[in-house]
């Protein structure tokens, strides 16, 4: 006799949480038979009878909702890699990802249907719309083996152009596992998620960790400080995780409220029984301000979408301000010097993380995941020294990598398409410190002086190609950028210029 096929553990999870509600979003809310169920819809949508995707890609765009995550599971059942899309991105970026990840199958919220209905046809890829999707007839759906790719999620690095980070069933599942165990995640838990779903910090450690465990997860279409509080005084929530620019924005929204409803904003984060922050480092005004509005000492962790998270502060113990903590369940952590070797005590030393969570490959790109890997470890990129096991993060390998609001860009990636630009000669893009995005994308062009050039146009003219968070926000005219002897733009002096 045939046995039905296993079951994903996050699918047999769902299954015990049956009757409990998943998911509340602008559409409604959701229980997990009913994610189940749709998500069974759309697998068989995908799949037209075929039984299997067989790892082909699915890039998909739907607003953070429930749309998006029938959709995320419907392309896991159906045996597919989920290719998350951004709201945000132009189409021009849209159709890099579409293209780079070779995408089978492409789906759209209808409100992106315009944008993404010409990509499709362009790269040979069937389009499908997710409201068709989510009612089509379910039908068989295949078993999946842990180790099969899962998903590939589009990341900056110290090379131009994104690359796809692939995480395999089980390399999320570890991710997952991870921080359930650490922030011990119970089915009594009910999160808001304020977060892109393009990156980890959002898929992982908020939608699937919530769905993981049986939680609630409140999702919001997209960051609203003042929604985002109404949710928080309501005294439903018992998680939060945000970046610091988030928090940040939800200072200055509690700083603009009058005394009553200050009241009501403390007294909501005091019902909560963990807030998180991530993806960029913590100012220390920051995480003080936050205590005295919410009670709360913000846990700070450490994670890439290479690895999902690697370094968090303990739930129970000291939150050190300023550090990110120790090595969460599973994951291994070495400080390493330029040749590989492991530093001394209190030395710092590279970031290289080994474990289960971490990605399998760069998609396609063979030789950009040999560079990645030393032994077995990740490269992280990121220096650290360990104070007392805490580690504290002290900056980046690389210049040409830039944290802003949480998002991680690629000054080669702006310089590249600024340099199409017909006024710009040559330029440079540096990452600038500041308060309220930790840093802000700066760019030294070389441009005719009496050229009329403007930040204003710039950006008008960038916007076209480059998410929002790429685009520079300040920009300096130069006759000739700053070279050392070799001819090479010394960043170091570049940034000299924005400050
Ligand atoms: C937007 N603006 C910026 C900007 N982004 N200005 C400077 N720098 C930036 N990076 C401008 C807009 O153009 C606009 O200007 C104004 O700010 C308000 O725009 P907005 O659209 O309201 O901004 P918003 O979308 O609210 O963005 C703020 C944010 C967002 C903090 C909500 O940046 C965000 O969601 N960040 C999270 C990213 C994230 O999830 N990262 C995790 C990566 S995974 P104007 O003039 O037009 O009004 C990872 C691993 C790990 O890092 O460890 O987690
Ligand atoms: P991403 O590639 O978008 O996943 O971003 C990962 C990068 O974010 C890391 O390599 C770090 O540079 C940075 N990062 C994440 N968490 C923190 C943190 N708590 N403090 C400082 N930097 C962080």
């Amino acid at each position: 006799m045939n046995s039905p096929p296993a079951d994903l553990p996050l699918i047999a999870h769902a299954r015990e949480h049956a009757g409990r509600t998943a998911v509340v979003a602008a559409e409604g809310t959701f229980t997990y038979a009913d994610l189940l169920d749709t998500s069974a819809r759309v697998a068989a949508a995908l799949l037209q009878g075929r039984e299997d995707l067989r790892e082909a890609r699915v890039a998909f765009l739907a607003p953070p909702g429930w749309d998006y995550v029938a959709v995320q599971w419907g392309v896991w059942r159906a045996g597919g890699i989920a290719v998350p899309l951004a709201v945000s991105h132009p189409p021009a970026e849209l159709e890099y990802v579409v293209q780079d990840a070779d995408a089978e199958i492409v789906v759209a919220h209808p409100q992106f249907a315009e944008a993404l209905r010409p990509i499709a046809e362009r790269n040979g890829s069937r389009f499908l719309l997710t409201a068709d999707a989510l009612k089509a007839e379910p039908g068989p759906l295949p078993s999946i083996d842990r180790a099969r790719r899962a998903m590939i999620v589009y990341t900056s690095g110290t090379t131009g152009k994104p690359k796809g980070a692939v995480t395999t069933h089980a390399g999320l599942e570890a991710q997952v596992t991870a921080l359930v165990e650490a922030w011990e995640w119970t089915a009594d838990d009910r999160i808001l998620l304020v977060l892109p779903l393009h990156h980890v910090h959002g898929i992982v450690n908020v939608l699937t960790c919530a769905l993981w465990s049986g939680a609630v997860c409140e999702i919001v279409p997209r960051f609203d400080a003042d929604e985002v509080w109404r949710v928080i005084e309501s005294g439903r929530l018992t998680l939060f995780m945000a970046v610091p620019t988030v928090y940040g924005r939800l200072i200055a929204a509690y700083d603009g409220a009058d005394e009553a409803r200050r009241e009501r904003m403390s007294a909501g984060c005091r019902r909560m029984r963990l807030m998180v922050s991530g993806s960029a480092a913590l100012p220390v005004q920051t995480l003080e301000r936050w205590r005295q509005i919410s009670g709360h000492v913000l846990l700070e962790r450490y994670g890439m979408t290479e690895i999902g998270m690697a370094l968090s502060n303990p739930l129970h113990g000291e939150r050190r301000p300023g550090l990110v903590g120790m090595p969460l369940p599973g994951v291994r952590a070495r400080l390493v010097d330029e040749e590989g070797a492991e530093v001394e005590p209190g030395t710092p030393g590279e970031i290289e993380i080994a474990g289960p969570g971490v990605f399998l490959e760069y998609w396609r790109r063979p030789d950009a995941t040999a560079q990645a890997f030393r032994d077995g470890w990740f490269r992280t990129g990121d220096v650290a020294v360990v104070e007392d096991g805490y580690h504290r993060i002290l900056g980046r390998r690389s210049v040409d990598i830039i944290k802003t609001g949480g998002y991680k860009v690629s000054a080669l990636e702006i310089e590249e398409v600024l340099r199409t630009h017909p006024l710009i000669g040559e330029c440079a893009v540096v990452g600038v410190l500041d308060e309220q995005w930790g840093e802000r994308v700066c760019a030294a062009v070389e441009v005719p002086e009496d050229a009329g050039f403007t930040l204003q146009a710039l950006q008008e003219w960038a916007r076209e190609h480059l998410a929002p968070y790429k685009l520079p926000r300040d920009l300096r005219r130069v006759d000739a950028l700053p070279r050392n002897a070799m001819g090479k733009v010394i960043k170091p002096e570049v940034a000299k210029l924005f400050v």
